[in-house]
């Protein structure tokens, strides 16, 4: 069985909970990691540039924001051990207007004292721009 995903963020927050209705409705384990964002220390700063609640944080990946989280299909494809962490190499569905994108990648994912420092994620993104701009509705 999968590791739960954690889902960094609060009960109180809609946004978080949307997040956890959807990973519900799809049979995705997640895991509560309690954060007032205002109380964050640079390590939230690290995780949500903005500092909003939710960021969903896994082996694979780090996403903030509620409308794109549920939305990324990631799928792990190997897993190569560094000396601090671990090189993922994935594949994504991404759904965007009409169209689902097919996405590969890599992240580097740095693990400090158990915790998910730095993690890079590395993808060619002109296809998904393209695909945003063509499914943008024309002003
Ligand atoms: N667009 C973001 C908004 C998230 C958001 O505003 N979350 C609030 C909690 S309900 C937050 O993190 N507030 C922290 C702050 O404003 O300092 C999303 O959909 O995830």
């Amino acid at each position: 069985m999968p590791a739960p995903v954690r889902i960094v963020g609060s009960y109180l927050s809609p946004y978080v909970r949307k997040v956890l209705v959807c990973l519900h409705v799809k049979g995705i384990a997640y895991q509560i990691d309690p954060i007032v964002p205002s109380l964050g220390d640079d390590r939230f700063s690290r995780l949500s540039p903005l500092r909003r609640i939710p960021v969903l944080a896994d082996d694979t990946v780090t996403l903030c924001d509620s409308s794109v989280i549920p939305r990324w299909v990631w799928t792990q494809r190997d897993s190569i051990p560094l000396r601090d962490g671990v090189l993922n190499l994935w594949h994504a569905s991404v759904p965007v207007g009409e169209r689902v994108l097919d996405i590969d990648g890599v992240c580097t994912v740095q693990l400090r004292g158990g915790l998910i420092a730095p993690n890079q994620v590395f993808f060619d993104r002109s296809e998904l721009l393209a695909a945003i701009r063509a499914a943008r509705p024309s002003r």
